[in-house]
């Protein structure tokens, strides 16, 4: 087909394709981070933490890792502050659930970047951790049963073929 094209034409043609391409990273109802490079999605229905990251994987995502201060900052800069949501607590992919003491992320990302909040954790019946940014964006650990927003991050791109939301289904 590129045959009717002259040099430029062609090379913009593949340059536009290159941007739709990287447009088109996230599923649908995903924003797109370029400070991380990742995909985010704020589920304003408050859920327990569980229900929270269940409803994640159905949108083929896990609770989001917050794994730089940078990350944190972008998360409620572009997620949560433009939806109104930016003094809310809200769900993360941090928990202890497994090991009591242990905090872990919960698609097994290293827990590298620490920000707790003072005095968290702070005893061992609250085993889920959420961002509360009253506490200027600090962590605070919280009973898992507690009904908060969250946000999904989503990392891989193996279930969106089969759930066919990917945005760049509409450009080619
Ligand atoms: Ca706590």
């Amino acid at each position: 087909m590129f045959q009717h094209y002259d040099r430029f034409s062609l090379q913009l043609i593949l340059i536009v394709g290159a941007i739709c391409e990287v447009f088109s990273a996230c599923p649908a109802g995903f924003v797109f981070l370029s400070s991380t490079g990742k995909c985010y999605f704020m589920n304003t229905k408050t859920l327990n933490w569980f229900d929270a990251e269940r409803y994640c994987n159905t949108i083929g995502s896990h609770l989001t890792t917050v794994l730089s201060s940078s990350e944190e900052v972008s998360i409620y800069d572009y997620i949560l502050s433009p939806r109104g949501y930016s003094y809310n607590q809200v769900w993360v992919g941090l928990n202890d659930i497994s090991n009591v003491g242990t905090w872990i992320w919960i698609d097994s990302s290293p827990v590298s970047y620490i920000n707790w909040a003072a005095g968290q954790p702070n005893n061992e019946v609250q085993n889920c951790g959420a961002l509360y940014k009253v506490i200027t964006f600090a962590w605070y650990h919280m009973p898992c049963s507690e009904l908060k927003i969250s946000v999904c991050k989503y990392t891989g791109s193996s279930f969106v073929a089969s759930e066919g939301k990917m945005y760049n289904r509409h450009f080619h």
